[in-house]
């Protein structure tokens, strides 16, 4: 006789075996916020891409946009806010425009687990316009290459 349990743990087992090896899904920025607004470079990972059969991940930065122009309105004179396309760190410009709603950083990445498992993702980094508690960015979407021109 199906009973609800049966069926769930059948469903279970089917999920599983359909799951992806590889899930870039759960993936997050760290730090997924960037402060204060010093125009410094920090480095920012990707962390929780989940393996599961437990293979060590190799994560590339393929892509970094952002959300307002490299230029002006407080953001700082440098005609790139970002570097690490390539490499498993990005490093990104910890600024944003003072007349602003937050920056956005969007970093695109690949991961793969050596055994021909790969999965991309994108994970976003927030630079708010201040420290108020509870301060969040405003995103205006993948607008400008962070790297430059
Ligand atoms: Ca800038
Ligand atoms: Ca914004």
């Amino acid at each position: 006789m199906l009973t609800s349990s049966n069926l769930i743990n059948a469903l279970s087992t089917a999920a599983d075996a359909l799951a992806p090896p590889l899930d870039c899904s759960p993936a997050v920025a760290s730090p997924a916020r960037l402060w204060p607004p010093d125009h410094k470079l920090q480095p920012v990972s990707v962390q929780g891409v989940i393996d599961r059969n437990g293979d060590p991940v190799t994560i590339t930065i393929t892509d970094i946009t952002q959300d307002e122009p490299l230029t002006g309105g407080g953001s700082g004179s440098t005609s790139s806010d970002a570097t690490g396309v390539g490499t498993a760190t990005a490093m990104l410009r910890s600024e944003r425009a003072g007349t602003g709603d937050g920056r956005v950083y969007h970093l695109g990445f690949r991961a793969d687990d050596g055994k021909g498992g790969q999965c991309t993702g994108t994970v976003k980094v927030c630079v708010p316009h201040d420290s108020r508690p509870g301060q969040d960015c405003v995103d205006q979407g993948a607008l400008v290459r962070s790297t430059g021109p």
